[in-house]
C-alpha cells in the first residue's frame, strides 16, 4: 500500500504500511461511548483495561505459550493472527484430535463485549444455518480462560489479504473473482436475511477455506505465482455485526470500505455491506485497494472522481455540512489532495483491463454495487441474479 498523498502525516503512513486494522479503532471508539469523535485516534484507553494476571503483557494480551493448553483440551501450536482485538491460534484439540483456530480476546472489558457478541452472533449462524451450506465461519466452542474470552473456530487458511501481500499483489483472475464472489455474497445474503449486517467487510476478513498452492512460472510478470488449489472462502469477523432491532453505531466499517452514508452519517443498514462488497471486488481485480486514502472528505473526492458527483439530495441531509459548499462537495482543486486524485483515479470503467463479455458484467455488477444512494443499491438477492453469475447458477441451483 501506498499513502495517499504527501501531506499525510508520517504516523498514518507507518499504520497503513504495515496494514493496521483499522476497524479496531471503531472498536474503541464504540469503548468511549463516542464513536464519531476522533476517528484516527487507535490508541487503547487505560480506563477499559480489565485486571492484568500473570501471563498478560501490559495491553491485556495474553503472552505467547507455544504448548499452553486451554480448558484442559487446547493445546497452542503456532500463532496465527495478531490484531487490536488480541491474538488467534492454531490448537490441536486434544479431545478430537483436530486442528482448530482460537480467537483469544484480549483482557480489556470493551474487546470483551465485542466477543460477547460475536459469540451471540456465531451462535445464531450456527442455529439458522445447521447444514452448513453457507460460507459462514463456524464457532466450535467457546470459554474463559483467565479472563481472555476465546472463541474455538475450524481452522481454515489465509485471508484473501494476506493472499494477495504473499502473492505480489497480482491481481485475481475475473473466473476466481466470480468463484469467491458468489461464495461471499451468498453467505453475506444469508446474513442479511436474518436481520443481520456485517459493517466489516474487507479482504482481511474473507478467509480461503484451505490455502495450499502450486507455484507456477508467470511468463508476463517474469515471476514465481502461486497458483491455489481451491477457490472456497469463508467470511469471518462477526463482532461488529449488528441485528436490525440492535443500537447503530454512527461510525462503522474500516475505512477503505466504508460506504458514502457512514461517511456522510446519514445512517445506514445493509446496503453498507454491498459497498464494502464491491470495494473488496474491485480489491482483488486490481491487486490494490480502489480507494487508497485515510482523509474522509479526500474519500468523498475519490468517489465523484470514479463514480460521478454525489447526489445533491444526499449532500442536502448529511449532518457533515463541513463537506458542503453550495450543494457540492467542498472541495479545492488545486489542493496537493486533487492533484493526487487526479493521478490515482479516473471513473470507474477505465480501470476494466480487458473488453470481454465476462469484465463488461462484472463492471456493470460493480456500478449497481456502488451506487451512492443506498435505497438504489442492488441488494445481494438481485446481485446473486445478475448476468456475471449466470455460469455458477447452473451448478448451485439447488442453493439459490
Ligand atoms: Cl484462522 C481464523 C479463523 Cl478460523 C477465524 C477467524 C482467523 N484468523 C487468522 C480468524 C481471524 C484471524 C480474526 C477474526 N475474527 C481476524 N484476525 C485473524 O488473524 C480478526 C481481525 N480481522 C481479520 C480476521
Amino acid at each position: 500500500m501506498t499513502p495517499s498523498s504527501l501531506h499525510l502525516p508520517f504516523v498514518i503512513y507507518l499504520q497503513l504500511s504495515t496494514n493496521s486494522d483499522d476497524s479496531s479503532l471503531q472498536l474503541e471508539n464504540a469503548c468511549n461511548g463516542d464513536s464519531a469523535v476522533n476517528e484516527d485516534d487507535n490508541g487503547v484507553q487505560e480506563s477499559h483495561r480489565g485486571k492484568s494476571c500473570e501471563d498478560d503483557d501490559e495491553d491485556g494480551h495474553l503472552v505467547d505459550h507455544i504448548g499452553l493448553l486451554m480448558k484442559e483440551r487446547y493445546e497452542v501450536v503456532s500463532i496465527l493472527g495478531v490484531g487490536a482485538f488480541g491474538k488467534v491460534v492454531e490448537c490441536i484439540d486434544r479431545e478430537k484430535d483436530e486442528h482448530v483456530a482460537v480467537k483469544i480476546v484480549r483482557n480489556i472489558d470493551c474487546f470483551r463485549e465485542v466477543a460477547k457478541s460475536e459469540i451471540a452472533v456465531l451462535e445464531e449462524i450456527n442455529s439458522l444455518d445447521d447444514e452448513n451450506n453457507f460460507a459462514c465461519v463456524r464457532m466450535l466452542d467457546w470459554f474463559d480462560h483467565e479472563g481472555h474470552i476465546c472463541i474455538v473456530f475450524e481452522l481454515l487458511g489465509l485471508s484473501t489479504f494476506e493472499f494477495l501481500q504473499q502473492n505480489n499483489f497480482l491481481p485475481f483472475s475475473v473466473e476466481q473473482i466470480r468463484h469467491m464472489a458468489f461464495q461471499i455474497f451468498r453467505a453475506v445474503c444469508f446474513l442479511h436475511r436474518n436481520k443481520l449486517t456485517h459493517t466489516d467487510l474487507k479482504p482481511e476478513n474473507i478467509l480461503f477455506v484451505c490455502s495450499d498452492c502450486n507455484l507456477e512460472f508467470n511468463d508476463k510478470m517474469n515471476c514465481k505465482e502461486k497458483k491455489l488449489r481451491s477457490l472456497d472462502v469463508k467470511v469471518v469477523d462477526f463482532g461488529t455485526a449488528t441485528f436490525d432491532h440492535e443500537h447503530h453505531e454512527s461510525l462503522v466499517s474500516t475505512r477503505h470500505y466504508r460506504a458514502p452514508e457512514i461517511i456522510l452519517d446519514l445512517g445506514w443498514n445493509q446496503s453498507c455491506d454491498v459497498w464494502s462488497l464491491a470495494c473488496v471486488l474491485m480489491e482483488y481485480y486490481l491487486g490494490q485497494t480502489l480507494f487508497p486514502t485515510h482523509d474522509s472528505k479526500e474519500h468523498l473526492a475519490m468517489m465523484e472522481k470514479i463514480l460521478g458527483p454525489i447526489p445533491p439530495h444526499l449532500l442536502k441531509q448529511t449532518r457533515k455540512q463541513h463537506y458542503v459548499h453550495n450543494e457540492c462537495l467542498n472541495w479545492d482543486e488545486q489542493s496537493s489532495s486533487a492533484e493526487y486524485i487526479r493521478e490515482h483515479c479516473k471513473p470507474l470503467k477505465q480501470y476494466m483491463q480487458r473488453e470481454s463479455e465476462e469484465e463488461r458484467q462484472l463492471f456493470d455488477l460493480l456500478s449497481c454495487m456502488l451506487e451512492y444512494d443506498a435505497c438504489r443499491r442492488i441488494t445481494l438477492e438481485e446481485a446473486l441474479f445478475h448476468p456475471f453469475f449466470i455460469p455458477l447458477r447452473r451448478q448451485n441451483q439447488q442453493f439459490c
